[in-house]
Formats: structure tokens, C-alpha cells, sequence
């Protein structure tokens, strides 16, 4: 692999040129030839044969994310060297004008407000917000996410904007957000307006994720470092009959009120999806035909099951007024992300060509399609950044890793906890057509086990929260236990 090695402090323009667009000069075709030809003085034989794409050099040079440097729209079309080393000048002079000076060259460096950046040409650039599985930060970090949603959500300067927003998502409800054409690229947008809120209450902040899948058998837990402690660093728990309501915590009925007053409702019930059930969802393949299942799994059988498992008001119109929506969103925000990532085709796949503005905004699904490359909400034509940081949790990387290079039959035998999914009810409460119904419960059973583990199936320790037993996803997996019911 071609290594390019940025050196030197001084951030001339000159210099940025010899740095940073010389390396591109392994061009790939005739046409790009005649391009660096117009951009300087060199021979053919200054013009290597391509080891890496241009995206991918930019990118190693720049440590830039791949999609960053396409801009807008332009983002859905194949990508012109033109454009490409015209944009990597400006924004390197943007990068250069304003950011703050490190000298670890080449380093991954974080600047004041915790964003994951590079130090190049002695200066902090190409910042991404970084956003964290909420059991997977410290207590410190929750805590701070905690009181800036109380902050935003009470106090005078921020109060008006959460409550319009918030506002937004129900009132759109119904319209079409949560349909196949605008469900993900809507909410990636909404989580970043209610992140943007966040962080001007404190720009350390991001909005982290809940991967309920971790703890698919355990969900409702509330110790400590759970999403549902009842101390500062956490959501609260369960809502208590007769009302549901919440009664201690930060967001408890004596602290915090909705936006209409009431206060916040839950109703926890059943278990939530596995990581073998995302894990299958993101094996579907970026065709037409594979979209439609990947994106309706994702939209019914995950995120909408979800919503009506934690109960109260995530499963009612009103769910935006809980915290726990924007953690939930997350997570589904991140599977989408890690979907896109597989390839250029998973990126662009059905949006690429939408031409109508999304409900209640001036932007259209393309303009949100790449988590590296984002429409910058706040600043016209500026773009922004997010990264997922994968759960630090140790039965996280020890599924990801048996997972790897297993096929979708040899996943299926793997004897597991079932889920409860959607009632018909609830499905034709989001809206979900007859036919779109028939279609999601056909693909649920290809995300529900196919040898159910009855009770707790004396699971124990990691297996007692992943919902199966890790060892079943050995090499040598498929053997009957005891404790197994054939569906
Ligand atoms: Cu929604």
C-alpha cells in the first residue's frame, strides 16, 4: 500500500500543494493524467500507477473521512478529480484559517470540546463529534449527558427551542417521517438538531446510544450503570401504576415535566432484539430488494419494537418527550451507519435520487446520507461529522468477532432467547399498510431464533445477558442442549 507522509509545519499553500495533492498523483485514468497535467509541471513518469483509489489516498493523507471531501449533493455523483483536488485546497485553507495549532503531526488529537480531529500542517482539523454506547462512557460522562438534558430541557435559554423541537416530531408523526422514504435520513437529521441543542448547553456533549441488543435479556435492569439508574448518571426507571409515571431521578414526576406538563411514562415489557437480530439485519445485501428488508427490519421489527417494549410514552405519539428517544435513535442511527460502511453501494442505496425536501426541513435525504460527510445544520453549505465508538463492553467484541465470516444458516441454529414482537395494534399504530405488516412479520422470522431457549435456560454470567450462550457460537455450534425447543 502507497504510505504518504505529510511533513513540515509551514502552511503554505505551496506547501499543501506539495503535501497533500502531490501524492494524488497515482492517477487512475487517461483523463485524470490530463488533469494533474494541468495542475503542474510533471511527465509521465512522475505519474505512479494506482495503488490506492483517490478517495482512499485523500483520505490517508488527510486522514480526512473518504466522503468528506466530495461536498454536498455532489456526494450522490461519481466524484470528479477536478472537484476533488479544488476542494482538498479549500479546505485545507478553511481548515488552516481557523483552528486551534497541536504539533504532533499526522497524530489523532482531540480538541477543546472532546472532538476526535488530526493535527495536520500543525494545526487541529477534520473534527468529528463522537458519539458513545451510554453503558460504555464513565459515570462522569453520563452525568454530564444527564444534566445537559435537564439543562436544555428547564432552563429558560434553551427551554423554547427543545420545546419546538420536540414539538416537531410529534406533529409530523403520522405524515410520513416514519415511512421507508424518510424514516432513517429524517431522524439522523433530528438527532443532530438535538444534539446541536445539547451542545450549546456544552459543547462536550453528544447524544450516545443505547444498545439495547447487548442486554437483550436484561434490558430493564437498573443498577448503576445502566441506562435506567435512578441516580444522577442515569434515565430513571420503570413508571409505577396507576399512571405509569416515573417517580424518582432526574427525570422523575418531582424534578422534570414533559413539554405538555404530564410527566414521563414507562411500561417495560418482554425482551429486546439480540445482537445476533442486528447482526442478521446487517447482512442484507445493498440491492433494491435488499434495502427494502434491511430498511423495514431495521424501522418495524427493531426500532418500532423497541419503542412499545420500553412502554408508556415511547410508545405513544408523545415518545420524543422521553430521553430515552434520542439514546434508542441513536442506536438505530449507529446500525444504519454500520450498514452504510460495507460499501459505496450500501452509502447511496435508494436516497441517492430523492428530489423532495423532507418533512419540516430544507434538506433532502441525500444531504444526510454519509455520517462522515453531514449537511452542517448550522452553517449553509458547511458540513459535519459523526462517529459511532462501538460498545467497550467485552461480550460485544467476543459475538462481533465468533460473528465474523459465519453464514446467515449457521447464525439461524444458534439456539437463542425470543423477543416479543410487535402486536398488531401497535403496528397499524405506526402506521405500518396491511401489506408492509405481511412483509415484516414474514422477515421477523428470519431475526427471531430458530431454536427458541425456554425461561433462562440456565444462562448465567455474559450469557445471562446476551440472551444465549456464547459458546454455542463456536466453530463446532449446532449441537441440541438441553433447555432447547425446536420452534
Ligand atoms: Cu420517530
Amino acid at each position: 500500500m502507497a504510505s504518504i507522509i505529510i511533513t513540515g509545519k509551514d502552511t503554505n499553500s505551496l506547501d499543501i500543494f506539495d503535501n497533500m495533492i502531490k501524492p494524488l498523483y497515482a492517477i487512475t485514468t487517461e483523463q485524470d493524467r490530463e488533469l494533474v497535467r494541468e495542475f503542474a509541471d510533471l511527465s509521465d513518469d512522475d505519474i505512479t500507477e494506482p495503488l490506492l483509489t483517490v478517495e482512499e489516498q485523500l483520505y490517508s493523507m488527510t486522514k480526512m473521512p473518504k466522503s468528506f471531501l466530495s461536498g454536498g449533493r455532489m456526494f450522490c455523483q461519481r466524484m470528479k478529480m477536478k472537484f476533488l483536488l479544488v476542494v482538498a485546497l479549500s479546505v485545507c485553507a478553511i481548515g488552516l484559517s481557523n483552528s486551534q495549532s497541536c504539533s504532533n503531526e499526522g497524530a489523532q488529537v482531540s480538541d477543546h470540546c472532546g472532538n476526535t480531529c488530526y493535527c495536520i500542517g500543525g494545526q487541529i482539523q477534520n473534527c468529528c463529534r463522537v458519539r458513545k454506547e451510554f453503558t460504555s462512557m464513565t459515570e462522569a460522562e453520563r452525568i454530564l449527558y444527564v444534566n445537559t438534558v435537564w439543562r436544555a430541557s428547564t432552563d429558560l435559554q434553551f427551554q423554547k427551542e427543545y420545546q419546538q423541537l420536540i414539538a416537531m416530531h410529534q406533529r409530523f408523526f403520522p405524515t410520513g417521517i416514519h415511512q421507508k422514504d424518510q424514516f432513517l435520513p429524517w431522524h439522523r437529521w433530528y438527532l443532530l438538531k438535538y444534539e446541536n441543542l445539547l451542545r450549546r448547553v456544552d459543547c462536550r456533549v453528544t447524544v450516545p446510544y443505547w444498545d439495547w441488543s447487548i442486554v437483550s435479556m436484561t434490558p430493564w435492569h437498573t443498577e448503576k450503570t445502566r441506562v435506567w439508574y435512578s441516580g444522577p448518571s442515569g434515565l430513571g426507571g420503570n413508571g409505577i401504576t396507576p399512571l405509569r409515571c416515573i417517580q424518582g431521578g432526574v427525570f422523575g414526576q418531582n424534578s422534570w415535566m414533559k413539554t405538555n406538563g404530564g410527566c414521563l411514562t414507562r411500561d417495560f415489557n418482554g425482551f429486546t432484539p439480540d445482537i445476533i437480530a442486528v447482526y442478521l439485519t446487517l447482512l442484507r445485501p445493498p440491492t433494491i430488494a435488499g434495502f427494502d428488508i434491511f430498511e423495514r427490519d431495521l424501522r418495524i421489527n427493531l426500532h418500532d419494537t423497541v419503542h412499545c417494549r420500553i412502554g408508556g410514552d415511547m410508545c405513544l405519539v408523545t415518545s420524543a418527550e422521553a430521553p430515552e428517544f434520542f439514546l434508542h435513535h441513536g442506536f438505530i442511527d449507529k446500525i444504519w451507519s454500520d450498514w452504510q460502511e460495507k460499501s459505496r453501494d450500501h452509502l447511496t442505496v435508494h436516497f441517492c435520487n430523492m428530489t423532495s425536501l423532507m418533512i419540516g426541513t430544507a434538506y433532502r435525504p441525500g444531504d444526510f446520507l454519509d455520517n462522515f460527510n453531514l449537511s452542517d445544520i448550522e452553517r449553509p453549505g458547511g458540513r459535519t461529522c459523526v462517529l459511532y465508538d462501538d460498545p467497550t463492553k467485552p461480550a460485544y467484541r467476543e459475538v462481533m468477532q465468533r460473528l465474523q465470516g459465519k453464514t446467515r444458516e449457521q447464525i439461524l441454529k444458534v439456539p437463542r432467547h425470543s423477543f416479543k414482537p410487535l402486536t398488531d395494534r401497535q403496528m397499524r399504530f405506526f402506521n405500518i399498510s396491511p401489506q408492509e405488516q405481511r412483509q415484516a412479520k414474514r422477515s421477523l422470522q428470519e431475526l427471531e431464533p430458530r431454536h427458541q431457549l425456554r425461561g433462562e435456560a440456565g444462562l448465567i454470567g455474559m450469557d445471562r445477558e446476551i440472551g444465549f450462550k456464547m459458546d454455542s457460537l463456536s466453530t463446532n455450534s449446532g449441537k441440541r442442549r438441553s433447555g432447547i425447543k425446536r420452534k
